[in-house]
Parts: structure tokens; C-alpha cells; sequence
């Protein structure tokens, strides 16, 4: 048993051993030659609009014989107009319709600045916003213009009211004035009914109990 776990550190080793020699192995040509280290759209992006491409290499590339091309889904192949200076980074002009719909490819030829081509391929895709965005945008107007007209009913109500005190707030002031000296007239009437009424009915309660307790 103890044989498993010392035969597994060998192997261990070997394995690390053989990953530490191909990096050693493959990182001089990675560095002697200018290697892709980003773009726009990046690799597996998925994009909405595009009007251009970055390429972004780990160093500074020959302004010579540099080839851009989108690839469209429907396999249309444009190439791309390098705008600008190319120094490690390289941008170019995507043409209305290059793109498509769909899965596209960039393809790239940059010369090193060692003079070595570089060939390469950028996989993104392309998901332009479709029409319904527009409609549901034109519906919310619509929606904004039902509250209207339930504002413009409210709005119309409620200057009538308003409109009914002014009026009676000049005109009325002499209305409000009788309005307020028949108030007292009025609850001392009520006041006077209610007390003639008690003591109508204190006068009967008072001879009915009189009645039964004249039977002393
Ligand atoms: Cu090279």
C-alpha cells in the first residue's frame, strides 16, 4: 500500500516536468512574434452594435500589408478599412450589412514586427436590437397619452368648483353674510322645538307618575 502514494509523486513530477518544458519551449516563439492579447468585440462577445473592430496585440506591429475581413454568418466576406495609426493596437471600419445576424468572424493577417504574418480568427456574435423594441416604444406613448385624457376630466372638474367660489366669493359675500346670521335663528328654532318637545313630554311623563303615585 505505502508503495501507491510514493509511485504517484514520480508521476507528479513527471507530468509538471513535461508542462514546465513546453512552456519553456513554446514562450520564445510567443515572444519573438506578436500574438493577439485582445479585441473588440472580444472573443465569444456578443455585440449589439458595431461599428468597428480593435485588434490588440502584445506588441508593435508593421503598418504593411495588414488585412482585416468580417465574416458574415451568411459566409459574405468584407474586407475592413484600417482606420488610423497601426501601432499594437489595429482598428478598422465595419461597413453598414457587413455583419449579420448571427455568428461572425474576424478574420486578421498582421505583419510581426519582426516581419512574420500573423493569421488569426475573432468568433463573435452580432445580435442587432431587434424591431419589437421600437412598437413597445411607440406604445408607451400611447399609454401616456390614456392618463391624459382622465387628467384633462379631472382638470376639468376641478376648475368648476373653483370657478363656483370665486363668483360666490364676490357676488356671495352679502349671501354669505344672511347665510350666517339665519344660522343662529335656525339652531335656536331647533333648540326651542327640541325644549317645547321635553317639556311636552316632562308635562305627560309628570301626569302619568302623578297618576299611580296619586294613589296614596
Ligand atoms: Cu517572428
Amino acid at each position: 500500500m505505502p508503495h501507491a502514494p510514493s509511485g504517484l509523486v514520480p508521476r507528479a513530477l513527471a507530468a509538471l516536468a513535461t508542462v514546465l518544458a513546453v512552456a519553456v519551449i513554446a514562450a520564445p516563439p510567443a515572444a519573438a512574434h506578436a500574438a493577439l492579447v485582445g479585441s473588440t468585440p472580444a472573443e465569444g462577445d456578443t455585440v449589439s452594435t458595431l461599428e468597428s473592430v480593435e485588434l490588440e496585440f502584445n506588441e508593435q506591429l508593421l503598418d504593411i500589408g495588414n488585412e482585416v475581413a468580417l465574416e458574415a454568418p451568411d459566409g459574405t466576406r468584407t474586407p475592413l478599412e484600417v482606420d488610423g495609426e497601426v501601432t499594437s493596437t489595429l482598428t478598422a471600419i465595419v461597413p453598414d450589412g457587413a455583419a449579420g445576424a448571427g455568428t461572425n468572424l474576424l478574420h486578421f493577417r498582421v505583419v510581426s514586427a519582426d516581419g512574420h504574418p500573423i493569421e488569426g480568427t475573432v468568433t463573435f456574435t452580432y445580435a442587432p436590437p431587434s424591431p419589437s423594441p421600437t412598437p413597445s416604444a411607440s406604445e408607451s406613448p400611447d399609454a401616456s397619452e390614456e392618463p391624459t385624457p382622465s387628467a384633462s376630466p379631472s382638470e376639468v372638474a376641478t376648475p368648476t368648483p373653483s370657478a363656483t367660489p370665486s363668483p360666490s366669493a364676490t357676488a356671495g359675500a352679502a349671501e354669505e353674510g344672511q347665510g350666517a346670521s339665519l344660522l343662529p335663528w335656525l339652531v335656536g328654532g331647533a333648540v326651542a322645538a327640541a325644549a317645547v318637545t321635553a317639556i311636552a313630554l316632562a308635562a305627560r311623563r309628570g301626569a302619568d307618575p302623578n297618576g299611580p303615585a296619586g294613589q296614596h
